[in-house]
């Protein structure tokens, strides 16, 4: 990807292949993109896949269900948040124009979009044709009147797409669910360059991120007692084995969540139970006994961590609101305004 910034494609939802969308421009099919990521992943050591390969028509199912579980509190967190300081972010952004990169559902959204006056327009970014159909009903039901715009590309792509065509300012971006999580700091850290360098000094960037708690907790969120989150993880397995013909035994493998502390991070991995072999279209992927896949990083936070994102950047973080029972933070940011005095433009 040539930008520097917004580099991993959605990390949140991937499409299947039924949703590639050939109006989307240079991102390769994503049949295709699938399949280059696990060949490349199982080739590395260790073998990891990045944890956009969940996300087929049954992960995201998978996922919406992990959302409404008692032990995975994130989802409804960031809702109850949103619903109880929207007037505060609507008075801070006071948008015409919200761009989301990843709207899911569309919930969140429609309740920022009903509480911003000034909101003429909603870009809505995403892969999956299912989440813009549900989120463009959504935002249609909250604001009857406003344009809904639909980018069926990646967050990099989409965000480009909705600020150029319609610059309209101000514009309110929102990266919310955590996803933030699966980027690494270094591109957790570009993406705030990238989007400090595409905004205006009107515009503003809201983030959700779940923050660090006890591991306990964290344990129940990724290893829940039904097995969802245990089922979601194996589904990439199963889609291995559906769309490159390859022969993975489920039953051979075991969903594990270990919280990494020194690096802030829970990882979700598939072990293996015992030595074996397995077939992924012409390769053959060995595994020892108990060796893993790991298939998901999802990076936890500190609100000051949060903030500091920023450090590097030409943001400022104007606003945080924080859950303080959950452990959730939504932090607002701003292009800081460049002073007076600090340029040599101020010479006359
Ligand atoms: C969608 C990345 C925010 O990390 O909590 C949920 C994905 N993985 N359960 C997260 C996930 C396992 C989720 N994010």
């Amino acid at each position: 990807m040539s930008s520097p910034l917004l580099k991993s494609v959605s990390p949140v939802v991937a499409g299947s292949s039924e949703s590639a969308d050939s109006k989307t421009g240079p991102a390769a099919p994503a049949g295709a993109a699938f399949s280059d990521d696990v060949r490349r992943g199982l080739r590395e050591s260790p073998k990891c896949l990045p944890p956009r390969c969940l996300y087929d028509e049954l992960g995201s199912l998978l996922f919406e269900a992990i959302c409404r579980l008692p032990w995975y509190g994130v989802t409804r967190a960031e809702t109850a948040l949103l619903r109880d300081r929207r007037r505060e972010l609507s008075s801070l952004a006071n948008p015409q124009s919200i761009v989301e990169l990843g709207p899911g559902g569309g919930e969140k959204l429609a309740l920022v979009a009903a509480a911003c006056p000034r909101l003429k327009r909603v870009h809505l970014v995403d892969i999956s044709e299912r989440a813009l159909d549900d989120s463009a009903a959504a935002v249609a039901v909250a604001r009857p009147r406003a344009q809904i715009i639909r980018h069926a590309t990646t967050f990099e792509h989409g965000l480009r797409q909705a600020l150029n065509r319609h610059a309209k300012r101000p514009t309110l971006v929102m990266l919310l669910g955590s996803t933030i999580g699966n980027y690494e700091p270094e591109d957790a850290a570009r993406l705030m360059q990238s989007m400090s360098a595409s905004l205006g000094p009107n515009d503003t960037f809201l983030l959700g991120a779940d923050l660090v708690k006890p591991e306990r907790e964290f344990l129940l969120a990724y290893d829940d007692p039904l097995g969802v989150t245990a089922s979601f993880n194996k589904n990439v397995l199963v889609r291995i084995n559906s769309e490159m013909g390859a022969d993975f035994d489920l039953g051979a493998f075991t969903h594990r969540a270990v919280w990494n502390a020194s690096a802030s991070r829970i990882e979700m991995h598939l072990v293996s139970r015992r030595a074996q072999a397995v077939r992924v279209g012409r390769m053959t992927v060995r595994f020892k006994k108990n060796e893993t896949i790991r298939t998901e990083n999802s990076y936890k936070y500190q609100p000051e961590s949060l903030r500091l994102l920023a450090a590097a950047t030409d943001f400022d973080a104007v606003g945080q609101w924080l859950d303080h029972d959950f452990g959730y933070a939504l932090t607002m940011f701003r292009r800081r305004p460049l002073r007076r005095g600090s340029r040599s433009t101020d010479h006359g």
